[in-house]
């Protein structure tokens, strides 16, 4: 487990007056996170099916760390990938190119792809953006004076920009344990990295995901699907995700009220992801969660990638948060499930002594993908079609 006890202590000076409250929060949080139960390796049963106590364990706290996914050399690969990537960022919020004057990774995307923020910022906290669902703003501490004047916080449609990333996607136990939840006709959502840099990396107020299925006759904990979040270099309580275990089942949840009841942004009952490198931890949408601005010492990068029940979907109006509010019919979703099929056909062609995962949906379409520029040139700006609910 990565030791993040100097920057627990670090962190908390950035909070003047609540120092002793933020470390004593952070600590005991880590400690209770611990104490979960919930990690380990991915099992399955006799069927295939995801281990029964796996399953009631997401089910009770919303939240599961799958321990040792990604391997080392896999690692490596997205680490270089994503060095690449970052070193190839538009110089600012306004700009087109990079520090060294080349055109930006995403120069002509026509969907959104960077989000920044000011530094140890909370960009949607108290904001109407993403459907107004960080309903409070967190405390944004000061940055040193050389911190840069913003950061990148969220990378979009990243599938099209890391050949890494793409594979890990398909990672086939990952898929297996989707088709579990969700069912063999699982759908996308959408895939991000979420840039957490030292010093810097800014906040994501606390919020439950899911727009469109609170109100629903259906309603139920996995109706919005849930997220991979796959961790790169670790994760801490200094840097991780905070999450409220348990309140993926209540619907939606007043955070203003909680905060006033904690008495603080600090959530009572919250705790960390404590992850290392490899770690890929499944969270469900509807729980609530958040991170808090990155004062500490380590980086975190998560390789984000969700997925939908079918049923989820089909025929639904979308919820407008990354992509344009539209009917998700038959046809949207089977374009939108392209970035399964290539992400098969590309991780086969790097590791092929694994067991490709095998996705039902295009046994019964009969499609099928291949690998290779057309399929890159394919993927540009495919996430304006990200199945947003
Ligand atoms: O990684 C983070 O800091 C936030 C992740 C998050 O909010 C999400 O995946 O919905």
């Amino acid at each position: 487990m990565n030791d993040s006890s100097r920057s627990i202590k670090a962190c908390a000076q950035y909070y003047g007056e609540n120092a002793a409250a933020v470390e004593a929060y952070l600590l005991e949080g880590e400690k209770r996170a611990l104490e979960l139960g919930n990690r380990g390796p991915i099992l399955f049963d006799d069927q295939g099916k995801l281990a029964r106590e796996i399953r009631n364990s997401y089910s009770k706290n919303g939240f599961y760390i799958f321990e040792n996914v990604i391997g080392a050399e896999e690692l490596a690969d997205i680490k270089k990938d994503l060095n690449r990537l970052r070193a190839n960022f538009p110089a600012g919020p306004e700009s087109k190119v990079d520090l060294n004057g080349n055109p930006a990774f995403n120069a002509d995307s026509k969907s959104l792809t960077l989000l920044w923020s000011k530094p140890l910022g909370d960009p949607l906290g108290g904001t109407e953006l993403a459907n107004g669902r960080h309903q409070v703003k967190l405390f944004e501490p000061e940055a040193s004076v050389g911190a840069p004047p913003a950061v990148p916080v969220i990378l979009l449609g990243s599938l099209q920009f890391s050949d890494a990333c793409l594979r890990a996607y398909a990672h086939p136990k990952l898929l297996k344990v989707t088709e579990s939840i969700n069912g063999e006709d699982f759908v996308p959502f959408n895939e991000a990295l979420f840039i957490k840099e030292p010093g810097v990396g800014a906040a994501v107020s606390w919020h439950q995901d899911g727009v469109t299925h609170w109100d629903s006759r259906d309603f139920d904990e996995d109706i919005h699907g849930f997220n991979f979040m796959a961790q790169i270099y670790g994760s801490t309580a200094v840097n991780g995700v905070w999450v409220l275990p348990g309140t993926h089942k209540v619907g939606k949840i007043d955070i203003k009220n909680l905060v006033k009841e904690s008495g603080s942004e600090r959530l009572k009952g919250a705790v960390p992801m404590i992850c290392n490198p490899g770690d890929v931890v499944i969270c469900n949408r509807q729980i609530l969660h958040g991170s808090f601005p990155n004062c500490g010492y380590e980086k975190r990068v998560t390789v984000n990638f969700g997925f939908h029940k079918r049923s989820s979907v089909l025929g639904i109006k979308g919820g407008g948060v990354h992509s344009e509010a539209q009917v998700f019919d038959e046809e949207i979703i089977s374009r939108r499930s392209k970035s399964i099929g290539y992400a098969i056909e590309a991780r086969k062609s790097k590791y092929k002594d694994e067991k490709p995962f095998d996705y039902r949906p295009f046994k019964s379409s009969g499609k099928t993908y291949v690998w290779d520029d057309n399929a890159r040139k394919d993927l540009i700006d495919y996430n304006l079609e990200d199945l947003s609910i």
